[in-house]
């Protein structure tokens, strides 16, 4: 049995988001929390399953459990959300540099280039 599938093309993708705030503009002591928002949205019109979002510089990445990630499906349109949190440490204020991290999102699909944020960087005072 043949299918025609027409000229559709399967086009796996995905685009990740993510935000980081702090409690005014800056990390300015030992201990204040870095908050984290990612987002990572099926951009493609592929089903795409094995989805993760990996950030080695945030240790507590959790995906928000809801209707659209229970089924371990990202599907497309489908937008995961996920939260994490950075605690400053006095290494970081005394350096002065300003905190950035890179969160990469990859699945099953579209394993050749896992898809990764430029770094989101949280001032610290000089
Ligand atoms: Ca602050
Ligand atoms: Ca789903």
């Amino acid at each position: 049995m043949n299918v025609d599938f027409g000229n559709m093309q399967l086009q796996p993708s995905l685009n990740i988001v993510k935000d980081a705030t702090v409690d005014g503009v800056y990390a300015d002591y030992a201990g204040e929390v870095i908050h984290y928002t990612i987002a990572v949205e099926n951009t493609g019109n592929q089903t795409l399953t094995g989805v993760t979002v990996t950030d080695p510089f945030i240790s507590d990445l959790q995906l928000v459990a809801d209707a659209a990630s229970s089924d371990g499906e990202l599907d497309v349109g489908e937008t995961w959300h996920y939260t994490a949190s950075h605690t400053v440490t006095q290494a970081e204020i005394d350096a002065g540099t300003d905190i950035m991290n890179t969160a990469t999102a990859d699945s099953d699909q579209t394993d050749r280039t896992p898809m990764m944020l430029p770094s989101r960087s949280i001032k610290i005072p000089r």
